[in-house]
């Protein structure tokens, strides 16, 4: 699977039913469902990834896991996507082989180097803005870093944090390939419309 050259990913989040909230953002156009599940088991992320999956190919979008290597290994996801503490992208690469997708979250251009020289595909930097989605110990990035982030790398960076429809066009102004919301399509009343609304912004 290739990277879309720009696109929407939009990820789950902990009280939607991952299911659910990627038929919807597919339905509103996104291009990548990402399914983060923190608390899940192994089994319940596996059963969800499938069916995602197969959500996903019927649109031809791009499906990634978070953190699991185990899980999208055992679907043949398209793609994972891994943190700074996860495991190494290098090795998630002996794993997966050179075909998979692989996205590191990094917020430094040192930090998108090292991933790339690990094997990664694209970068994803943050968070952006401040974000209530995720536990956060640093201050929040702004726009500026995206451009050096994605010069460092030479890699599409995929921008998350704090990502709405009132801020997007100055993130992609900034230099990012692509956006990755949760609460912007999930904490939305109507996530298929949210969705469509942010894909349009991208191509704007
Ligand atoms: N990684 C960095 S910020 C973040 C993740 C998973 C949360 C993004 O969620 P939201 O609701 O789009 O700010
Ligand atoms: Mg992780």
């Amino acid at each position: 699977m290739i990277l879309p050259r720009k696109f929407l990913c939009v990820i789950t989040d902990e009280h939607l039913c991952p299911v659910k909230l990627a038929g919807m953002a597919l339905d509103g156009g996104a291009r990548m469902v990402q399914l983060r599940r923190k608390t899940a088991s192994g089994r319940e992320l596996y059963e969800w990834a499938s069916r995602i999956q197969e959500l996903c190919r019927q649109r031809d979008a791009v499906f990634i896991v978070n953190d699991r290597v185990d899980i999208a290994l055992a679907m043949h996801a398209d793609g994972v996507h891994l943190g700074q503490d996860d495991l190494p992208a290098s090795a998630a690469r002996s794993l997966l082989g050179p075909d998979t997708i692989i996205g590191v979250s990094v917020s430094s251009a040192a930090e998108a180097e090292k991933a790339r020289d690990d094997g990664a595909d694209y970068i994803g930097a943050g968070h952006i803005f401040p974000t209530f989605s995720k536990e956060k110990t640093s201050p929040p990035l702004g726009t500026a870093p995206i451009r050096e982030i994605a010069k460092a790398s030479g890699l599409p960076v995929v921008a998350i944090g704090g990502i709405n429809m009132d801020n997007l066009r100055k993130v992609m102004a900034a230099g990012a390939s692509a956006v990755a919301v949760i609460s912007a399509v999930s904490g939305a009343i109507d996530p298929v419309s949210a969705t469509r609304t942010l894909v349009n912004q991208i191509w704007q």
